[in-house]
């Protein structure tokens, strides 16, 4: 029933352009849950923040696993636009969403509100809204183990918007990756 990363991604490659939708991508997950021996060469870990481990990129797409410590969270984020599945394939994840109640994009400000949350474990696939793509991950203390995440992002993206509830504002960061093909990258110290 599981399937290897590698079998995953001649999969995702195999899905023509125009088949390449939310839901389509969604339910190939969906029936292709991940071995996680098959990725645990691109785990690593940090104390101070959670690793963005780059397993494949082309044009079209992203695969990465992302390794949560028990404790840590995203930032309140969106994707740029860009559609993204994931599946939790170790340990618990919740996810937040938030719809935005105010916004003036000149001044940076921006008012949110929670929406629904979800949990995720065991494999299960989950996508992010396009229509109400604002979110959170959380590795939540009481779930009380390391997480790991699979996610998908097409196309590849490397910013994104970061909200802060206390100031009620958001800006533009850039996203990096921990590692790339199982190597840690250049200049990043765990
Ligand atoms: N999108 C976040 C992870 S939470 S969905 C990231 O890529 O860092
Ligand atoms: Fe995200």
């Amino acid at each position: 029933m599981f399937v290897s990363v590698e079998k995953l991604l001649d999969g995702l490659r195999s899905i023509p352009e125009e088949k390449f939708t939310c839901d389509n991508v969604y339910r190939f997950l969906s029936e292709n849950p991940v071995d996680t021996d098959s990725i645990s060469k691109y785990f690593f870990w940090s104390e101070n923040f959670y690793t963005r481990n780059l397993i494949y990129k082309d044009e079209r797409f992203e695969v990465m696993a992302i390794c949560w410590e028990k404790g840590q969270i995203s930032r309140i984020h969106n994707h740029w636009d860009q559609k993204c599945w994931m599946m939790v394939t170790t340990g618990k994840l919740r996810g937040q969403n938030f719809k935005v109640l105010d916004i003036d994009e000149k001044k940076g400000f921006c008012k949110l509100a929670e929406t629904d949350q979800f949990d995720l474990s065991d494999c299960l696939a989950a996508k992010v809204e396009l229509e109400e793509p604002i979110h959170q991950v959380l590795n939540l203390p009481e779930f009380d183990e390391r997480a790991v995440s699979l996610h998908i992002y097409s196309k590849p993206y490397d910013k994104c918007l970061s909200y802060c509830r206390d100031t009620d504002t958001f800006k533009e960061v850039s996203l990096c990756y921990t590692s790339i093909d199982g190597k840690l990258c250049d200049g990043i110290k765990l």
